[in-house]
């Protein structure tokens, strides 16, 4: 299967782009939560589904015979060997309440191969986007993740679960990583916390409890940023652990994590 990613790319980029301006100018002045997911601060508004939709007919108009995979919309299958990977609002919280950092994430895959990718942050008027291979971009300004003077020196990213359970085991995790590290942000999308590893605004990001459509194109965009994204102990991102940051910290953070219990599989 020959795929031209940068067609992909281009696809991706006037979809978020659809949604953007709807997530913008549509969005009621009364927004409320239309129902929850996986815990009661697991929301989802009418704005998620509908931008999805959108998201969804702009790629379709363009490649009819592509499989999704969607935050709201769940899966489709295709016949074409491409697969779409959707989050329509990344940060939903954030959005809900206001808050200017979220993203809508669109990744074109292959294979379980993200090829392309665009992470749309219409509030912050940035555009990531990457094609494997050939880098990542913050609109016209090419990226590289940081590679800091060591962990005590480091700004390291994460967020928290809608479980309160495993909130507070990741609450008792940060509390020993701390004073390890220079600081810790916590932003509330995973997808932006992937882009600001390629920006270098962060030096790191980990998280447990991501989705694929979390991480798609943002984990694109901090690989071609040069950032290692991975789980722990050489498995790949996934649920259980996504932690981004460049080669050099990598380890060293790798290594903090798991002594602190990061990789327990019980939380
Ligand atoms: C969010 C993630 C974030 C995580 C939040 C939430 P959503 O995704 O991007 O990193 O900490 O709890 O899961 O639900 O806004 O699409």
């Amino acid at each position: 299967m020959t795929v031209d990613a940068r067609e992909l790319l281009e696809v991706a980029r006037a979809a978020a782009a659809e949604a953007g301006k709807l997530l913008v100018e549509g969005r009621p002045a009364d927004l409320g939560v239309a129902q929850t997911k996986s815990s009661p601060t697991d929301v989802v508004t009418e704005m998620d589904t509908a931008a999805e939709r959108i998201i969804r007919a702009a790629i379709r108009r363009h490649r009819p015979e592509d499989g999704f995979l969607g935050e709201e919309g769940g899966s489709e299958s295709g016949t074409s060997g491409v697969r779409w990977v959707v989050d329509p609002i990344d940060g939903t919280v954030n959005y809900l309440y206001g808050l200017p950092a979220w993203a809508v994430s669109i990744g074109a895959e292959a294979d379980g191969v993200a090829l392309a990718g665009v992470v749309l942050a219409p509030q912050l008027g940035e555009e990531y986007t990457a094609v494997r291979g050939e880098g990542s971009w913050l609109g016209g300004r090419r990226l590289r993740a940081n590679e800091p003077d060591g962990l005590a020196q480091s700004l390291v990213a994460t967020g928290f679960g809608y479980r309160a359970e495993r909130r507070e085991v990741q609450g008792r995790i940060v509390a020993g990583l701390i004073g390890q590290v220079r600081d810790i942000r916590r932003g509330g999308s995973a997808a932006l916390d992937l882009c600001s590893v390629a920006t270098g605004r962060v030096d790191a990001y980990f998280e447990r409890g991501t989705h694929a459509w979390d991480r798609s194109a943002g984990g694109l965009i901090a690989e071609e940023a040069g950032a290692r994204v991975e789980g722990f102990h050489g498995a790949p991102a996934s649920e259980a652990m996504v932690l981004a940051a460049g080669s050099a910290l990598f380890p060293a953070l790798h290594g903090a994590l798991a002594a602190l219990g990061a990789d327990d599989r019980d939380y």
